[in-house]
C-alpha cells in the first residue's frame, strides 16, 4: 500500500508534536480531561476519534495510571434523568467516521483518580482499539473547557 510509509511518518510526527495523534488509521483530536469537581475522585476525558482507515474499527477499552478504574461511558436518559452507563461493547468506528466524546455524551470515565487533576497537568491514557491496537496519548487537564457561558464578568 503506497500510503503506508507517509502515514507512519505522520504518526511519528504526531507523537513528537503531541497532537493530533495518528496511530495507523486512528487520529485522536483535541483530547482534554476535566475533574468532576475540584478534588473529586472522578474525572472525564473528551476527544474526537477519527478512523482514517478503510475498514471499521472499535474502541474497546481504556486505561490510565492516573485512575484505579477507567471505563467508556455514555449518557442515557432514564426516566427523564440523564445517567452515565458503561458501554461494555465499546464504541464502533466505521471507516472514515469521526466519533466525538463530549460533555453530556460519550466519554472516558476515570474513577479512583490517584492525582489531583489541576489545569496544566497531563494524564497518560491508553486507548485500546480492536484493529489499531493500543494508542497512548497524553491528555491535558482543562477544567475550564466547555463551561456554559454565564454572562459577562463571570
Ligand atoms: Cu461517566
Amino acid at each position: 500500500m503506497p500510503l503506508r510509509e507517509p502515514v507512519l511518518i505522520l504518526a511519528l510526527l504526531g507523537l513528537l508534536a503531541g497532537s493530533p495523534l495518528l496511530a495507523d488509521d486512528i487520529a485522536i483530536l483535541d483530547p482534554y480531561a476535566r475533574a468532576s469537581r475540584p478534588g473529586a475522585p472522578t474525572a472525564a476525558i473528551f476527544m474526537s476519534i477519527r478512523n482514517t482507515g478503510a475498514s471499521a474499527d472499535r474502541l474497546l477499552s481504556a486505561r490510565s495510571p492516573a485512575a484505579a478504574i477507567v471505563q467508556i461511558h455514555a449518557h442515557v436518559e432514564v426516566g427523564g434523568i440523564m445517567k452515565m452507563r458503561e458501554i461494555e461493547a465499546g464504541i464502533p468506528l466505521p471507516a472514515g467516521a469521526t466519533h466525538a466524546l463530549s460533555r453530556g455524551g460519550d466519554h472516558v470515565m476515570l474513577m479512583g483518580v490517584t492525582q489531583e487533576l489541576a489545569d496544566g497537568e497531563t494524564v497518560p491514557l491508553t486507548l485500546v482499539f480492536e484493529i489499531a491496537g493500543e494508542v497512548v496519548i497524553e491528555v491535558p487537564v482543562d477544567n475550564e473547557r466547555g463551561q456554559p457561558a454565564r454572562g459577562a464578568g463571570q
